[in-house]
Protein backbone atom coordinates (compact mmCIF):
# COMPACT_ATOMS: atom_id res chain seq x y z
CA UNK A 1 0.00 0.00 0.00
CA UNK A 2 1.28 3.20 -0.96
CA UNK A 3 0.59 5.35 1.92
CA UNK A 4 1.88 3.37 4.53
CA UNK A 5 -0.51 1.23 7.12
CA UNK A 6 0.62 -1.27 9.64
CA UNK A 7 3.35 -3.91 9.92
CA UNK A 8 2.61 -6.71 8.09
CA UNK A 9 5.36 -8.97 8.70
CA UNK A 10 8.35 -9.74 11.09
CA UNK A 11 11.85 -8.40 10.50
CA UNK A 12 13.92 -10.48 9.00
CA UNK A 13 11.38 -12.29 7.27
CA UNK A 14 11.01 -11.31 3.45
CA UNK A 15 7.37 -11.20 1.98
CA UNK A 16 6.76 -13.23 -1.08
CA UNK A 17 5.94 -10.45 -3.58
CA UNK A 18 6.93 -7.00 -3.49
CA UNK A 19 5.19 -4.11 -5.79
CA UNK A 20 7.21 -1.84 -7.01
CA UNK A 21 7.04 1.05 -10.39
CA UNK A 22 10.72 2.17 -12.29
CA UNK A 23 10.93 5.55 -13.64
CA UNK A 24 14.07 6.75 -14.74
CA UNK A 25 14.92 10.26 -14.58
CA UNK A 26 17.59 12.29 -16.87
CA UNK A 27 18.79 8.24 -17.00
CA UNK A 28 18.99 7.40 -13.33
CA UNK A 29 16.67 5.07 -12.71
CA UNK A 30 14.34 5.03 -9.43
CA UNK A 31 12.12 1.94 -7.93
CA UNK A 32 9.14 2.82 -5.56
CA UNK A 33 8.02 0.41 -3.39
CA UNK A 34 4.14 0.30 -4.04
CA UNK A 35 2.63 -2.49 -1.87
CA UNK A 36 4.26 -5.61 -0.25
CA UNK A 37 6.59 -4.03 2.29
CA UNK A 38 6.17 -3.79 6.30
CA UNK A 39 6.22 -0.16 7.33
CA UNK A 40 9.09 1.09 9.84
CA UNK A 41 8.22 2.67 12.93
CA UNK A 42 8.97 5.96 14.06
CA UNK A 43 7.58 9.40 14.82
CA UNK A 44 10.06 11.30 12.85
CA UNK A 45 11.74 10.09 8.68
CA UNK A 46 15.08 9.82 10.44
CA UNK A 47 13.52 7.13 13.25
CA UNK A 48 12.15 4.95 10.36
CA UNK A 49 15.15 5.24 8.41
CA UNK A 50 17.12 3.97 11.63
CA UNK A 51 14.37 1.21 12.09
CA UNK A 52 15.03 0.36 8.29
CA UNK A 53 18.35 0.40 8.49
CA UNK A 54 17.77 -1.80 11.68
CA UNK A 55 15.29 -3.89 10.70
CA UNK A 56 14.53 -4.74 7.53
CA UNK A 57 17.83 -3.93 5.44
CA UNK A 58 17.41 -7.42 4.49
CA UNK A 59 14.56 -5.95 2.11
CA UNK A 60 16.93 -3.22 1.10
CA UNK A 61 18.95 -5.39 -0.73
CA UNK A 62 16.38 -8.14 -2.00
CA UNK A 63 14.80 -5.33 -3.96
CA UNK A 64 17.30 -3.13 -5.34
CA UNK A 65 20.37 -5.11 -5.54
CA UNK A 66 20.48 -8.09 -8.50
CA UNK A 67 19.09 -10.28 -9.54
CA UNK A 68 15.90 -8.49 -8.84
CA UNK A 69 17.44 -5.10 -9.61
CA UNK A 70 21.29 -3.60 -10.23
CA UNK A 71 23.65 -1.79 -8.91
CA UNK A 72 22.57 2.04 -10.17
CA UNK A 73 18.89 1.59 -8.74
CA UNK A 74 17.62 4.39 -5.96
CA UNK A 75 14.35 2.30 -4.05
CA UNK A 76 12.27 4.81 -2.22
CA UNK A 77 9.82 3.52 0.33
CA UNK A 78 7.15 5.29 0.64
CA UNK A 79 5.67 6.17 4.33
CA UNK A 80 2.77 7.44 6.02
CA UNK A 81 3.66 11.37 6.14
CA UNK A 82 5.02 12.90 9.38
CA UNK A 83 4.01 16.79 8.62
CA UNK A 84 0.21 16.98 8.04
CA UNK A 85 0.87 18.95 5.04
CA UNK A 86 3.02 16.69 3.21
CA UNK A 87 1.72 13.95 1.06
CA UNK A 88 3.57 11.17 2.08
CA UNK A 89 7.12 10.55 3.35
CA UNK A 90 10.10 9.26 1.59
CA UNK A 91 13.29 7.02 2.43
CA UNK A 92 15.51 7.04 -0.30
CA UNK A 93 17.84 3.93 -0.24
CA UNK A 94 20.55 2.43 -2.83
CA UNK A 95 22.93 -0.89 -3.14
CA UNK A 96 24.93 -0.23 0.08
CA UNK A 97 22.89 2.41 2.25
CA UNK A 98 20.40 4.95 3.14
CA UNK A 99 20.19 8.23 1.61
CA UNK A 100 19.57 11.63 3.30
CA UNK A 101 17.42 13.07 0.72
CA UNK A 102 17.70 12.00 -3.25
CA UNK A 103 16.86 14.74 -6.11
CA UNK A 104 16.69 12.29 -9.27
CA UNK A 105 14.72 9.99 -6.75
CA UNK A 106 12.08 12.78 -5.42
CA UNK A 107 11.46 13.47 -9.40
CA UNK A 108 10.87 9.95 -10.07
CA UNK A 109 8.61 9.67 -7.16
CA UNK A 110 6.38 12.76 -8.09
CA UNK A 111 5.92 10.87 -11.89
CA UNK A 112 5.05 7.36 -10.28
CA UNK A 113 2.26 9.41 -7.89
CA UNK A 114 1.27 11.15 -11.31
CA UNK A 115 1.13 7.35 -13.04
CA UNK A 116 -0.88 6.12 -9.89
CA UNK A 117 -3.35 8.82 -10.18
CA UNK A 118 -2.42 10.31 -6.78
CA UNK A 119 -1.10 13.71 -7.60
CA UNK A 120 -2.37 16.28 -10.30
CA UNK A 121 -0.43 19.29 -11.29
CA UNK A 122 0.50 21.79 -7.95
CA UNK A 123 2.77 22.02 -5.50
CA UNK A 124 3.08 18.77 -3.11
CA UNK A 125 5.08 18.72 0.10
CA UNK A 126 7.08 15.83 1.52
CA UNK A 127 9.05 14.06 4.27
CA UNK A 128 12.39 13.03 3.82
CA UNK A 129 15.34 11.83 6.63
CA UNK A 130 16.87 15.10 5.71
CA UNK A 131 14.11 17.46 5.98
CA UNK A 132 10.74 18.62 4.17
CA UNK A 133 11.20 19.08 0.36
CA UNK A 134 8.57 20.57 -2.18
CA UNK A 135 7.70 19.42 -5.78
CA UNK A 136 5.59 20.64 -8.66
CA UNK A 137 4.34 18.65 -11.47
CA UNK A 138 4.47 20.89 -14.14
CA UNK A 139 2.72 21.51 -17.45
CA UNK A 140 4.78 20.08 -20.00
CA UNK A 141 5.58 16.89 -17.76
CA UNK A 142 8.73 17.86 -16.18
CA UNK A 143 9.08 18.30 -12.52
CA UNK A 144 10.48 20.67 -9.88
CA UNK A 145 11.88 20.41 -7.18
CA UNK A 146 12.91 22.74 -3.77
CA UNK A 147 15.27 20.59 -1.77
CA UNK A 148 16.35 21.31 2.03
CA UNK A 149 18.84 24.08 2.20
CA UNK A 150 22.16 23.53 0.89
CA UNK A 151 25.27 24.94 2.21
CA UNK A 152 29.08 25.35 1.29
CA UNK A 153 31.05 23.77 4.41
CA UNK A 154 34.72 24.52 3.37
CA UNK A 155 36.20 25.40 0.21
CA UNK A 156 39.62 24.38 -1.26
CA UNK A 157 39.93 21.82 0.98
CA UNK A 158 42.91 19.41 -0.40
CA UNK A 159 43.15 15.56 -0.20
CA UNK A 160 46.76 13.62 -0.80
CA UNK A 161 45.03 10.59 -3.12
CA UNK A 162 47.13 7.50 -3.13
CA UNK A 163 48.22 6.46 -6.76
CA UNK A 164 46.58 10.25 -7.79
CA UNK A 165 48.26 12.71 -5.97
CA UNK A 166 47.04 16.06 -4.72
CA UNK A 167 43.47 17.10 -5.52
CA UNK A 168 41.40 20.32 -4.52
CA UNK A 169 37.85 20.67 -4.12
CA UNK A 170 34.94 22.12 -2.08
CA UNK A 171 33.18 20.29 0.53
CA UNK A 172 29.25 21.15 0.16
CA UNK A 173 26.15 19.34 2.03
CA UNK A 174 22.89 19.81 -0.57
CA UNK A 175 20.63 16.88 1.28
CA UNK A 176 24.40 14.31 1.44
CA UNK A 177 27.34 15.57 1.71
CA UNK A 178 29.67 15.98 -1.53
CA UNK A 179 33.27 16.67 -2.29
CA UNK A 180 33.53 18.40 -5.22
CA UNK A 181 36.90 18.28 -7.35
CA UNK A 182 38.28 18.93 -10.96
CA UNK A 183 40.64 15.90 -12.40
CA UNK A 184 42.38 16.44 -15.52
CA UNK A 185 39.89 13.34 -17.20
CA UNK A 186 37.35 13.21 -19.78
CA UNK A 187 33.77 13.36 -18.16
CA UNK A 188 32.84 10.75 -21.05
CA UNK A 189 30.84 7.56 -21.19
CA UNK A 190 33.82 5.72 -22.39
CA UNK A 191 36.00 6.92 -19.10
CA UNK A 192 33.53 5.80 -16.29
CA UNK A 193 35.82 3.06 -15.49
CA UNK A 194 38.80 5.46 -14.75
CA UNK A 195 36.55 7.81 -12.94
CA UNK A 196 34.90 5.69 -10.81
CA UNK A 197 38.40 4.11 -10.01
CA UNK A 198 40.03 7.60 -9.43
CA UNK A 199 36.97 8.65 -7.43
CA UNK A 200 36.69 5.84 -5.28
CA UNK A 201 40.36 6.34 -4.29
CA UNK A 202 39.44 9.72 -3.47
CA UNK A 203 36.56 8.83 -1.14
CA UNK A 204 38.60 6.11 0.27
CA UNK A 205 41.33 8.45 1.24
CA UNK A 206 38.48 11.01 2.73
CA UNK A 207 37.33 7.93 4.86
CA UNK A 208 40.98 7.09 6.26
CA UNK A 209 41.61 10.60 7.33
CA UNK A 210 39.58 13.54 8.72
CA UNK A 211 39.00 15.51 6.06
CA UNK A 212 37.35 19.06 6.37
CA UNK A 213 36.89 18.48 10.07
CA UNK A 214 35.62 15.09 9.63
CA UNK A 215 32.38 16.08 7.48
CA UNK A 216 30.67 12.90 6.79
CA UNK A 217 31.36 13.06 2.62
CA UNK A 218 29.81 10.06 0.88
CA UNK A 219 29.61 11.30 -2.57
CA UNK A 220 32.41 12.55 -5.05
CA UNK A 221 31.54 14.79 -7.62
CA UNK A 222 34.17 15.67 -10.92
CA UNK A 223 33.01 18.98 -12.30
CA UNK A 224 34.43 19.82 -16.13
CA UNK A 225 33.42 21.87 -19.25
CA UNK A 226 30.18 20.83 -20.59
CA UNK A 227 29.48 19.29 -23.89
CA UNK A 228 26.19 20.87 -24.53
CA UNK A 229 25.91 24.09 -25.87
CA UNK A 230 23.03 24.46 -23.20
CA UNK A 231 24.68 23.44 -20.27
CA UNK A 232 27.52 25.25 -17.68
CA UNK A 233 29.31 22.35 -16.21
CA UNK A 234 29.49 18.45 -17.21
CA UNK A 235 29.67 16.04 -13.66
CA UNK A 236 30.79 12.61 -12.93
CA UNK A 237 29.22 11.64 -9.36
CA UNK A 238 30.33 8.72 -7.49
CA UNK A 239 27.44 7.72 -5.16
CA UNK A 240 27.48 6.30 -1.75
CA UNK A 241 27.12 2.95 -3.00
CA UNK A 242 30.31 2.51 -5.20
CA UNK A 243 27.92 3.47 -8.44
CA UNK A 244 27.85 6.98 -10.58
CA UNK A 245 25.03 8.68 -10.93
CA UNK A 246 23.40 8.83 -14.65
CA UNK A 247 22.07 12.13 -14.16
CA UNK A 248 23.44 15.12 -13.22
CA UNK A 249 22.20 14.32 -9.33
CA UNK A 250 19.73 16.59 -7.30
CA UNK A 251 21.52 17.04 -4.34
CA UNK A 252 24.81 17.42 -5.74
CA UNK A 253 23.63 20.07 -8.12
CA UNK A 254 22.33 21.58 -5.17
CA UNK A 255 25.94 21.32 -3.48
CA UNK A 256 27.55 22.65 -6.29
CA UNK A 257 25.35 25.49 -6.48
CA UNK A 258 26.10 26.06 -2.69
CA UNK A 259 29.67 26.03 -3.49
CA UNK A 260 29.31 28.07 -6.23
CA UNK A 261 27.02 30.96 -4.64
CA UNK A 262 29.82 30.91 -1.63
CA UNK A 263 32.45 31.81 -4.24
CA UNK A 264 30.38 34.35 -5.34
CA UNK A 265 29.87 32.85 -8.20
CA UNK A 266 26.30 32.19 -8.69
CA UNK A 267 23.81 35.02 -7.48
CA UNK A 268 19.98 33.92 -5.99
CA UNK A 269 17.98 33.45 -9.44
CA UNK A 270 20.49 32.79 -11.66
CA UNK A 271 20.27 29.54 -13.15
CA UNK A 272 22.56 27.11 -12.97
CA UNK A 273 22.37 24.32 -15.93
CA UNK A 274 24.09 20.62 -14.95
CA UNK A 275 24.92 18.19 -17.59
CA UNK A 276 25.14 14.91 -16.49
CA UNK A 277 28.21 12.46 -17.61
CA UNK A 278 25.43 10.76 -19.58
CA UNK A 279 24.59 14.19 -21.37
CA UNK A 280 21.13 14.94 -19.73
CA UNK A 281 20.55 17.76 -17.79
CA UNK A 282 19.45 19.33 -15.18
CA UNK A 283 18.45 22.65 -14.24
CA UNK A 284 18.96 23.99 -10.96
CA UNK A 285 18.31 28.04 -8.88
CA UNK A 286 18.79 29.07 -5.92
CA UNK A 287 16.53 31.35 -3.85
CA UNK A 288 17.12 32.83 0.30
CA UNK A 289 15.38 31.29 2.53
CA UNK A 290 13.34 33.33 5.28
CA UNK A 291 16.92 33.47 7.65
CA UNK A 292 18.90 33.50 4.22
CA UNK A 293 19.34 30.29 3.92
CA UNK A 294 20.30 28.74 0.29
CA UNK A 295 16.92 27.02 -0.98
CA UNK A 296 17.61 24.91 -3.88
CA UNK A 297 15.48 24.20 -7.16
CA UNK A 298 16.26 21.45 -8.79
CA UNK A 299 13.97 21.25 -12.91
CA UNK A 300 13.85 17.71 -14.52
CA UNK A 301 12.18 14.79 -16.09
CA UNK A 302 11.29 11.70 -15.49
CA UNK A 303 10.09 8.67 -17.34
CA UNK A 304 7.92 5.26 -16.29
CA UNK A 305 10.10 2.35 -17.70
CA UNK A 306 7.77 -0.54 -15.73
CA UNK A 307 5.32 -1.84 -13.31
CA UNK A 308 6.20 -4.79 -11.71
CA UNK A 309 5.79 -7.25 -9.20
CA UNK A 310 8.82 -8.88 -7.65
CA UNK A 311 8.72 -12.66 -6.07
CA UNK A 312 10.67 -13.80 -3.16
CA UNK A 313 10.48 -17.68 -3.61
CA UNK A 314 11.56 -19.68 -0.10
CA UNK A 315 13.59 -22.01 -2.11
CA UNK A 316 15.78 -19.32 -3.93
CA UNK A 317 19.21 -18.98 -2.64
CA UNK A 318 19.00 -15.39 -3.81
CA UNK A 319 16.14 -14.44 -2.42
CA UNK A 320 17.54 -11.76 -0.64
CA UNK A 321 20.18 -10.51 -3.31
CA UNK A 322 23.69 -11.28 -3.89
CA UNK A 323 26.19 -9.69 -1.58
CA UNK A 324 27.46 -6.81 -3.77
CA UNK A 325 31.65 -7.44 -4.55
O1 LIG B 1 19.76 12.95 -7.47
O2 LIG B 1 20.30 13.49 -5.42
C1 LIG B 1 20.32 12.73 -6.38
C2 LIG B 1 21.03 11.44 -6.24
C3 LIG B 1 21.77 11.02 -5.17
C4 LIG B 1 22.23 9.75 -5.48
C5 LIG B 1 21.78 9.43 -6.73
N1 LIG B 1 21.03 10.47 -7.17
Amino acid sequence: MLDGGAPTASAFACPTAIRVIDSHTEGEPTRVIVDGWPQPSGATMQERCDDLRRNYDHLRRAVVCEPRGHSAIVGALITPPVNPDSLAGIVFFNNGTYLGMCGHGLIGVVRTMKHLGRLSAGSVQFDTPAGTVFAELNDDGSVTIQNIPARCHAIDVTVDVPGIGRVEGDVAYGGNWFYITHLAMPLEMSNVAELTRATQAIQDTIDEQRVADGAPIDHIEVSGPPTRADADAKNFVLCSGGEYDRSPCGTGTSAVMAARHARGLLPFGQEWRQESITGSRFVGWLTSGANGELVPHIRGSAFITSEATLRFDRADPFQLGIDPP
